[in-house]
């Protein structure tokens, strides 16, 4: 018989952080594993998005220096407007890869000024336990292994990377593909119905596979939804698919 997996619950009751409680939370209201990312260019389509799919997700990922007409009060402030209202969280993929020093700076300054409206980052661990001591007033998702073909997370650089990941107080969770152990929560990109790969090395699987494989506990979902003719479909199908998959896990 199969291993069986934390329920959500479980998790809510074991995690130390806020930021994990509050996404376990939004996972058991809303019945939602869904974080959408959304990768588009201007501020327009991020804002038409995230009020379509908001209603679905429990975070919206964003690349935020995509945005091509970036602007604090224009963009984040109407932003954070909507996930207050939908009631999801704002996650900024930003996978910090630096030293210490030049990682706050980059959490902190410039036009984006991450720290004032993220709820969470993503960060590459590559610079050590140390590097990831400025996120303090987030949560951070350390990146293990990644979705690309060729990508060089092995199996030797992840088990590393999880020691930092697992030890730092920062740290809710990871970006896998592989399974991680469950004191802290599993991102899975990579995840589509319709393709197997997108011709630019990324390699995708289904929800289930995720869901039952890698007993991950929130999918990450981009040309799926945003790429669709009718996004707000699109992710209320994602969301049905990812928590039928999680009930089917437990
Ligand atoms: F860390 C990772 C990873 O290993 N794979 C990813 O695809 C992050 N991502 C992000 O998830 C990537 O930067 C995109 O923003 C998103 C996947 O988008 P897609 O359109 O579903 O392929």
């Amino acid at each position: 018989e199969e291993k069986k997996r934390l329920s959500y619950q479980q998790k809510f009751e074991q995690a130390q952080h806020s930021v994990s409680k509050k996404l376990l939370e939004t996972a058991l209201a809303k019945e939602s594993n869904l974080i959408a990312s959304a990768d588009v260019t201007t501020t327009k389509e991020l804002l038409e998005l995230a009020e379509k799919v908001g209603p679905h997700i429990i975070a919206l990922k964003t690349h935020i220096d995509i945005i091509s007409d970036f602007d604090y009060q224009n963009t984040i402030i109407p932003l954070k407007e909507i996930a207050s209202k939908h009631k999801f969280l704002l996650m900024e993929d930003r996978k910090f890869a630096d030293i210490g020093n030049t990682q706050e700076l980059q959490f902190t300054s410039g036009v984006f000024r991450i720290t004032d409206w993220a709820d969470f980052v993503t960060s590459q661990v590559i610079g050590g336990f140390e590097s990831l001591d400025c996120f303090k007033n987030v949560g951070v998702v350390a990146i293990i292994g990644m979705s690309s073909k060729g990508t060089l997370t092995s199996n030797n650089y992840r088990e590393e990377a999880l020691k930092i990941a697992l030890s730092h107080p920062n740290v809710i969770g990871g970006v896998s593909q592989n399974p991680i152990p469950e004191e802290i929560l599993l991102f899975t990109p990579g995840v589509n119905l319709a393709d197997s790969g997108d011709g630019k090395g990324q390699q995708y699987n289904t929800p289930e596979h995720v869901f039952k494989t890698l007993h991950t506990d929130f999918i990450i979902v981009g040309r799926g939804i945003y790429k669709s003719e009718n996004p707000e479909q699109a992710a209320s199908q994602y969301k049905s698919a990812g928590w039928n998959a999680y009930l089917t896990s437990l």
